[in-house]
């Protein structure tokens, strides 16, 4: 893995920030000047799956002192917010990525603890939602609830590493051993789906140095939720 950078004293350079994406031209811009702001020097890569909208215009025109990749999968032959995932880390030249949406639900401020956490050691950093403020459909609630129950116990089970939070789409972690698990195992994760970590978890066998960073999740307010019955039953399908 000799194109992986070496850590440089510059803040976050060896940080790379992946935003899978689909129509998000209402909030794109201005994640990439909060990370901008709050991770200077960090590089993004911009997963999209076909943005219909503004999405690509903007992140292409987007100038800043940070470097911001738009990985183009339009004319990809199998779409999902996973296999964007994937490839975006199979893309990645850091020692470390972090994986948000594009929706601001995830708080960009809380980068800054995803990196200490990778920097003092840890494999894995999961963030764990405290709180959602902002009205969640109780259908939406618990959902949220029994996935985070039934993913936890199909790892319990499995004998596998844990996270608090195993819906929560905002972790970060080496990239290397993500690498070595994508290329020998990526027929395994459910390309179409959208828990790529709980995929990985569910695969990765050797133990792992897993710590948290807590955070209060938003309810998204600009452009439309991409999550539809049939990757929500593909997820339930995949927890046995
Ligand atoms: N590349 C790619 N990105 C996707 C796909 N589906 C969703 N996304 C992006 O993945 C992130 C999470 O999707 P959301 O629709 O916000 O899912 P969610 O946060 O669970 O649902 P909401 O609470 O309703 O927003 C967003 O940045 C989406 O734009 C996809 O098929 N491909
Ligand atoms: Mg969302």
């Amino acid at each position: 893995m000799s194109e992986i950078m070496k850590p440089s004293n510059e803040s976050y350079s060896h940080l790379t920030v992946i935003i899978p994406t689909l129509n998000e031209e209402k909030t794109i811009s201005l994640l990439l000047e909060k990370i901008e702001e709050i991770t200077p020097h960090a590089n993004v890569i911009v997963a999209d799956d076909g943005s219909e909208d503004k999405t690509k215009k903007l992140v292409e025109g987007f100038e800043g002192n940070i470097s911001v990749k738009f990985l183009d999968r339009k004319s990809a032959l199998i779409h999902g917010l996973t296999i964007s995932v994937l490839d975006a880390i199979m893309d990645c030249k850091t020692n470390y990525f972090l994986v948000m949406d594009g929706d601001l639900q995830h708080p960009a401020e809380s980068l800054p603890r995803f990196y200490k956490k990778l920097e003092e050691g840890f494999n894995l950093v999961a963030g764990n939602r405290v709180e959602v403020i902002g009205k969640w459909p109780i259908h939406r609630k618990l959902m949220s609830y029994v996935a985070r129950g039934l993913g936890s116990f199909s790892l319990m089970i499995r004998r596998r590493n844990r996270v608090k939070d195993i819906m929560s789409g905002l972790f970060a972690s080496e990239t290397n051993i993500w690498k070595q698990t994508i290329s020998s195992h990526r027929k395994d994760f459910i390309l179409e789906g959208y828990k790529v970590l709980f995929d990985f978890l569910k695969i990765h066998k050797t133990k792992l140095e897993v710590s948290h960073v807590n955070y209060v999740f938003g309810t998204r307010n600009f452009g439309e939720s991409k999550i539809n019955k049939k990757v929500i039953w593909k997820f339930f399908k995949s927890l046995f």
